[in-house]
């Protein structure tokens, strides 16, 4: 793929999303059916569906050779990252939508061979695109976001984090190292959408993001954009992420990257 056939599919990408979040802002009110999936809080309505399809149909009619990997199953089998994938999360932050009828995003990455080129994050609602271009930097409605200008001591920063996670019977962590880590940043934020969250990394708006169980989905867009302002991710562990499978993600200011993961590399001891 030359620089012209980057730029083409990235106009077009960007032209699917806004596309479909005008669809979605179309029929926000209109009444729906919720289903659960893996457990009772875990939401789908058929606006994901339709979303999800709706990529589908776009990619298969202009990018035949392309694959798409995405949350509600009407992709492909998606074993290996070979060719030109697109990873997609046609609504993230589902409970958001649900709920508040805000606060949620549309999350696309399309890899190359395993080499994240494109990343859009599309906060619905308000009309907002996060853009990414390997090597070319991250934008938010045009405009460059760069983390890397400014110093962040960890004192003056703000977590996003899953505030679930503090409970004592949550198995994922070690309760006085989380604290810690809590009692020594500023605060901490829950925003409910993995995308927005990474949005808002690179924005610099949140210094940083730890999650410890998300999908690909919810990570691919949002990896290339934090990458290119400039920040920092990674595993929680520090490791480089798996674009196929369930992972952690510690996505920050690259000042405060490593103590958050020396942290929660102790917690786990
Ligand atoms: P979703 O809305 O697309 O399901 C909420 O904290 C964030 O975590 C959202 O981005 C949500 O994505 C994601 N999420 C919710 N349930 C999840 C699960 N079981 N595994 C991984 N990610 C999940
Ligand atoms: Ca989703």
């Amino acid at each position: 793929m030359d620089n012209r056939e980057r730029n083409e599919l990235f106009e077009t990408a960007k032209s699917f999303i806004r596309e479909a979040g005008t669809t979605i802002r179309e029929k926000i009110d209109k009444p729906r059916t919720i289903e659960t999936k893996s457990n009772a809080d875990d939401l789908v309505t058929e606006m994901d569906q339709e979303t999800e399809r709706y990529f589908a149909e776009q990619i298969k009619s202009h990018f035949p050779d392309h694959r798409l990997f995405g949350e509600e199953g009407f992709g492909d089998e998606i074993e290996n990252l070979k060719g030109l994938v697109w990873i997609v999360d046609p609504i993230d932050g589902t409970m958001n939508f649900v709920h508040q009828k805000r606060n949620f995003a549309i999350s696309v990455g399309i890899y190359k061979d395993g080499v994240g080129e494109i990343g859009l994050i599309y906060d619905v609602m308000d009309d907002i695109l996060y853009t990414a271009l390997r090597g070319e930097g991250a934008y938010k409605d045009g405009k460059k976001l760069e983390i890397n200008s400014y110093k962040k001591p960890i004192e003056q920063s703000i977590l996003c984090l899953n505030t679930t996670w503090l409970l004592p019977e949550n198995r994922h962590v070690e309760h006085e190292g989380i604290h810690n880590l809590v009692k020594k940043i500023r605060s901490t934020r829950s925003y409910g959408s993995a995308a927005l969250e990474f949005a808002y990394v690179a924005e610099g708006i949140i210094d940083g993001y730890l999650s410890l169980t998300l999908m690909p989905w919810d990570v691919a867009a949002g990896a290339i954009i934090v990458h290119e302002a400039g920040g920092i991710v990674t595993t929680a562990e520090g490791k480089d992420i798996d674009m196929l499978n369930r992972t952690t993600i510690m996505a920050s200011h690259p000042d405060i990257h490593k103590e958050v993961v020396e942290n929660y590399v102790e917690l786990k001891q």
